[in-house]
């Protein structure tokens, strides 16, 4: 894998202020595959500083032709999906298919719909004897995960741009070659100097200098709760835009008159994908009492189909790959039944952890309220449709959900879910439907007019 020894700050790649560099594993033979600097407070304020020089005019361009340099970026990644896809793979472990599909072509579309919306979003509004103008709110710190690598940019810097803001990102320690390719895309495109800039780093150095760097008017964050709800205190503190995007602890609720069969497969397919790093996985399957034990088998039989190593990757690294296993164990000391998989490792290199069902889990379990992100389904029992219902919504987590059953039935219990996003009968995946948190999962959206919307702020002009 080629990586940059340098920053891309205003339009060009410098070289970091210290000569420090984080090294880049594949978790799936941990070996070094690049290393990239590690960036400093000195390199966030550099970047921060472009981020400011470029703002004024950048904000001055008109909509169609902010949309049109996106449209160029969405090009330039399109032209080199193979390797992006290929990156994505040595460096998150993901399965050849899955990083085409899923890391590579979604971004992509992602993209291409903000080149669309900054093109048609009314930036001027008449509301009654006043015009309404929607501005951009200024110069974005993006601290992005790594269980998505150009997607979760994608998502923060795409409608960042459209709107008139610019960025600095500071992406996943774990994940940073995959950004350096996002980076190349934005300068082959032709997009301003300054108006996309790319600082690697470690979270606690450079991710915390660009929380709280005071010239960053917008943070917005995806990562772990423990880290959003430290950035949403101190933005607060600042009076300053953010946007998280936390953890997850989602429902997968069968309701009776659902087609068992497939809403199982689909469950244990939902968690499997990526190894169970999203932040959206269904990892709590509800089905009903007289349903139960049918459904545990059919996920035994469905589980069985990923193999680590081929369909399954590892985790991203062997922390991840430790904590999920620790999950796993507490599972088991606190009662759960085991029905596939369990804590040992599957394989003696790389950090996979085996597909992991667990049935008799109760609500208060620690395996049914934390966030594991890994391949682990907790099956849960409940006896009517508000014993479902208080289930669903008895966590701190308020991400995303699915129900399966008859469609009215579903809908209406969808609505009473304390959610940002469910999925009746195994919805599709639409770029253009916000997606973001309830409760502690977190505070904003992305994607779509709802994403453009958090980096806007409106001025009213009345007459
Ligand atoms: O997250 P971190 P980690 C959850 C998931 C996972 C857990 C831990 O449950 O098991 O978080 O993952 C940057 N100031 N999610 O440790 O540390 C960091 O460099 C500023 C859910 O990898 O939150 C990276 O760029 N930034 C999630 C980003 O924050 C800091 C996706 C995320 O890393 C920082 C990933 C600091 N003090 C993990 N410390 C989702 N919602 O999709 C770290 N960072």
């Amino acid at each position: 894998m080629k990586s940059h020894d340098a920053m891309y700050i205003g339009g060009e790649w410098r070289p970091a202020a210290s000569s420090d560099t984080i090294a880049v594993i594949n978790p799936a033979d941990e070996r070094v595959i690049g290393h990239v600097p590690a960036g400093s407070a000195e390199d966030v304020d550099a970047a921060v500083r472009a981020a400011r020089a470029a703002f004024p005019a950048w904000a001055a361009t008109p909509p169609a032709e902010r949309a049109a340099l996106i449209g160029a970026v969405r090009d330039a990644l399109a032209a080199r999906a193979e390797e992006i896809a290929a990156t994505v793979t040595a460096e998150l472990g993901a399965p050849p298919q899955l990083a085409a599909a899923v890391h590579t072509g979604l971004p992509i579309a992602v993209a291409g719909s903000y080149a669309e919306l900054a093109a048609t979003h009314p930036f001027e509004e008449k509301v009654g004897n006043s015009v309404v103008h929607a501005e951009p709110v200024g110069v974005v710190g993006a601290i992005t995960p790594w269980n998505y690598p150009l997607h979760q940019i994608v998502a923060k810097v795409a409608p960042a741009l459209a709107a008139g803001c610019t960025v600095v990102l500071k992406p996943a320690e774990d994940t940073p070659l995959t950004a350096q390719l996002f980076a190349e895309a934005v300068h082959a495109a032709g997009v301003p100097a300054g108006v996309f800039n790319l600082v690697t780093g470690l979270g606690p150095v450079a991710g915390q200098a660009l929380a709280e760097h005071e010239d960053v008017d917008l943070v917005s964050f995806t990562g772990s709760t423990a880290v959003g709800k430290r950035i949403g205190a101190t933005a607060g503190g600042a009076v300053k835009r953010v946007a998280l995007e936390l953890g997850g602890k989602s429902a997968n609720v069968i309701l009776p008159g659902a087609d068992l069969g497939k809403a199982v497969a689909v469950g244990i397919a939902n968690v499997m994908s990526n190894s169970g790093q999203t932040c959206s996985a269904w990892t709590r399957m509800l089905v009903h009492t007289d349903q139960y034990d049918e459904a545990v088998a059919l996920a035994a039989e469905a589980v069985a189909k990923y193999v680590p190593g081929e369909r399954v990757g590892p985790l991203v690294n062997a922390k991840q790959q430790q904590r999920v296993r620790g999950y796993i164990e507490k599972g088991v000391e606190e009662g759960a039944r085991l029905v596939a998989g369990g804590p040992e490792a599957p394989l003696e290199t790389g950090y996979y952890v085996s597909p992991t069902v667990f049935a008799d889990v109760t609500p208060q379990m620690t395996i049914a309220q934390e966030e594991i992100f890994g391949p682990v389904v907790s099956i849960l029992r409940y006896e009517d449709e508000e014993d479902a219902l208080a289930i669903a919504n008895g966590t701190v987590y308020g991400l995303a959900g699915a129900v399966w059953g008859e469609q009215e039935a579903a809908v209406a219990f969808a609505r009473r879910m304390d959610t940002g996003q469910v999925d009746i009968n195994g919805g599709r995946f639409n770029p253009l439907a916000p997606f973001g948190g309830y409760k502690q999962s977190g505070v904003g959206r992305e994607l779509g007019a709802h994403g453009l919307a958090e980096y806007l702020q409106t001025k009213s002009l009345q007459f």
